[in-house]
């Protein structure tokens, strides 16, 4: 029985979890949870996730959520490629670039915070634009100012995805973050490095074939 991933065309989360299945050449169905319209709230999904979010990868009676714990649950569950390299410098290269945009920058602009903004502080939408824009941008500077670092230039010099030859972890965060950025109206040109990476991953049949326009539901943000 193939495994059900719990996803919505918008989430920058399941996105990830998306790539790392198509890597790993698993096959799945997929479940719409449409988060604007409060489905992450129905209990049939809460009994999955208390969280109330997305991505849930459903394995016949087992549920697994929080993107990079799944993708490394993936990684050390199935063969194939590997998605976290196996030299232990490189792993943690690969997990703190991870986790600029997986824990610094997408957790404040997921719907909750945005519902927060507008429903308890008076945000207008201009104002959850710009607040949202802020810590995508500040992600993508991060990653970008990483990029350069020495540590990374090793690695980089080597091939054209983060961590240089192999697509790792960290493009599968990288990917996601661009895109989310551009959603709320960020010049994301001037980050060279991550554009330059960016591209090269898309040529990917993987990665390419994870893109929320392929996903039910989507709707081009405007
Ligand atoms: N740290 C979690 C984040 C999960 C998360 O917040 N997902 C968002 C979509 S990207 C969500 O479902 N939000 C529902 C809400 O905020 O109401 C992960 O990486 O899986």
């Amino acid at each position: 029985m193939k495994p059900v991933l719990y996803s919505f065309w918008r989430s920058l989360a399941a996105w990830r979890v998306r790539i790392a299945l198509n890597i790993k050449k698993i096959e799945y169905d997929l479940s719409v949870v449409n988060l604007l319209e409060g489905d992450q709230f129905k209990d049939s999904f809460t009994s999955q996730n208390p969280e109330h979010s997305v991505p849930v990868l459903q394995f016949e009676d087992e549920s697994f959520a929080q993107s990079i714990a799944i993708i490394e649950y993936l990684d050390e569950q199935y063969e194939g490629k590997p998605l976290l390299p196996t030299d232990l410098k490189q792993r943690y290269l690969c997990r703190r670039f991870s986790l600029v945009s997986a824990a610094d920058s997408h957790p404040v602009i997921v719907p909750r915070v945005r519902r927060l903004l507008a429903g308890e502080y008076g945000f207008n939408e201009t104002q959850v634009n710009e607040f949202c824009r802020y810590f995508m941008k500040r992600g993508c500077e991060a990653m970008e100012k990483l990029l350069s670092h020495e540590e990374y230039l090793t690695y980089q010099n080597l091939g054209p995805y983060v961590l240089g030859r192999d697509i790792s972890m960290a493009d599968l965060c990288l990917i996601p973050h661009i895109q989310g950025a551009r959603n709320y109206g960020a010049d994301v040109s001037v980050y060279k490095r991550l554009i330059s990476v960016e591209s090269a991953l898309y040529e990917n049949e993987e990665i390419e074939r994870a893109h929320p326009k392929y996903h039910p539901g989507f709707e081009k943000p405007v």
